[in-house]
């Protein structure tokens, strides 16, 4: 029997990419290997984001990517896509961080700023010399922020803001945060920078999920924003619901990363694993369950990029990011979980990296949208009933 395909690529989706769109793929998947999967066991262990990397994943343009000018690369979709997969191969952590600053920051200053915010913040952060984090969750309930308490009432030119924000990606390295607060005059996108008095952050620890990434709290005393910080092109909870589709859309292809991360270790063990005299690659029942996981990761890569083909001609529906996110994490999660069960007790190491891989999908199927939220959202567009209400 012929053994042509990649196992990684069994559609062969790579050659469906532009030749900038392969080589995007490759110079990231070099970085990921050379750079990244090396460090990112004992970053995890250590809880700590290696911050090092910052420098060089602004040096290869993958901050910003999509955007044109103000120091970006002017990418397309599926490049962001692919720039997502092959970073969360190494990690989930180190893509969020891509994720947030491109996705949850600089498209809603892109977007929705106005040109003085754009030339003080885009080229800044494309180089990785100001990070930015995105404030919408509160407490109280992340799956709802139509529920809002943080607010801002106006005073003179300025704004004042009270309230807070939970488990934010960044929260603690960010010199600008993107927080979302309800007004008088509907809902709105506030920069709010690091030393403005009564702002303040603080680390969540103990995470035994994203232990790469750095997550925290935001707390806001009566901080006095200027109008100047207003993101002047947002009025409703549709603003910072249009970022989540752009970062919603990274994801779909990130976990595809991970996927393929726990498959390879399965496909490389099971060979030398000798059980009954046999490989463990040899038995029926664990043929079955890696062509489950290929299976699901070539679905996975069909819809990705079926999605970014369509995000580049404009026609993206924020439903069909829901489909292919709810479907594509849980298929991570599950090939993940059920790798880690195939590597028996050697599964639980970190020397393997089924288990990182894991506990970080926990986070990733539930950030952006739990699997619930993506499943109504698909509801609501097949039946027209809202069933949040
Ligand atoms: P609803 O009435 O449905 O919508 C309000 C307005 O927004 C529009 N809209 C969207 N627009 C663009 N993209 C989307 N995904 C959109 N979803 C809705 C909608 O058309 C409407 O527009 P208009 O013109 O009629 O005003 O709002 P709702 O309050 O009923 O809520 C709907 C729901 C539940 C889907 C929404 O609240 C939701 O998505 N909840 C989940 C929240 C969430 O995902 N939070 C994520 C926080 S950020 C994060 O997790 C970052 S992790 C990053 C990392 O580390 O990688
Ligand atoms: P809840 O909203 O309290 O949901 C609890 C459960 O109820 C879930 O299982 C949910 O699916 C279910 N549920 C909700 N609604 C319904 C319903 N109508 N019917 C049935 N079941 C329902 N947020 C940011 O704003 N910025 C960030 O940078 C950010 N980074 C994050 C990083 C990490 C590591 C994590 C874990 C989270 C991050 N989040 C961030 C928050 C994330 O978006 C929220 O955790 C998520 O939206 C869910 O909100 P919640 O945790 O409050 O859960």
């Amino acid at each position: 029997m012929s053994n042509k395909l990649d196992p990684m690529d069994i559609y062969d989706i790579r050659s469906e990419l532009s030749d900038d769109e392969v080589m995007v793929k490759d110079t990231v998947g070099r970085f990921v290997d050379d750079k990244v999967i090396p460090l990112m066991r004992e970053a995890f262990e250590k809880h700590e984001f290696p911050r090092h990397l910052i420098g060089e994943v602004a040096g290869l343009g993958l901050l910003g990517s999509t955007i044109d000018g103000y120091d970006c690369a002017g990418l397309n979709s599926v490049s962001y896509g692919l720039i997502c997969q092959e970073l969360e191969r190494g990690d989930s952590g180190l893509r969020s961080f891509v994720s947030v600053q491109s996705s949850l920051v600089m498209f809603p200053i892109h977007t929705y700023g106005s040109e003085e915010q754009k030339q003080r913040w885009l080229p800044a952060m494309a180089r990785g010399e100001a990070i930015g984090c995105f404030g919408l969750t509160e407490s109280h309930g992340g799956s709802d922020p139509s529920n809002m308490k943080t607010h801002a009432k106006r005073d003179g030119d300025d704004w004042i803001l009270n309230g807070s924000k939970m488990w934010i990606t960044n929260a603690t390295i960010a010199d600008a945060a993107i927080v979302w607060a309800m007004t008088d005059a509907g809902l709105k996108g506030f920069i709010v920078e690091k030393d403005m008095p009564g702002f303040d952050s603080q680390e969540t620890e103990n995470k035994f999920s994203l232990r790469a990434s750095i997550t925290g709290a935001l707390f806001f005393d009566n901080v006095r924003i200027p109008q100047a910080n207003v993101l002047p092109g947002v009025s409703s909870l549709k603003g910072p619901l249009s970022c989540l589709t752009q970062a919603r859309y990274g994801i779909t292809w990130g976990v595809i990363g991970a996927a393929q991360a726990c498959l390879n270790e399965v496909l490389n063990y099971t060979q030398d694993r000798i059980l009954f005299g046999k490989p463990l690659a040899s038995t029926q029942t664990v043929q079955i369950r890696m062509a489950d996981m290929s299976r699901r990761i070539t679905t996975a890569q069909l819809m990705s990029l079926r999605l970014g083909r369509i995000k580049d001609k404009g026609e993206l529906s924020p439903t069909q990011v829901s489909m292919a996110k709810w479907n594509n994490c849980r298929a991570a999660i599950d090939i993940a979980r059920d790798a880690r069960d195939i590597l028996g007790a050697a599964g639980i190491s970190a020397e393997y990296v089924p288990i990182r891989h894991m506990l970080n999908l926990e986070s990733v199927i539930t950030y952006e949208g739990t699997e619930t939220i993506h499943q109504l959202v698909v509801g609501k567009e097949l039946t027209g009933v809202n069933a949040f209400g």
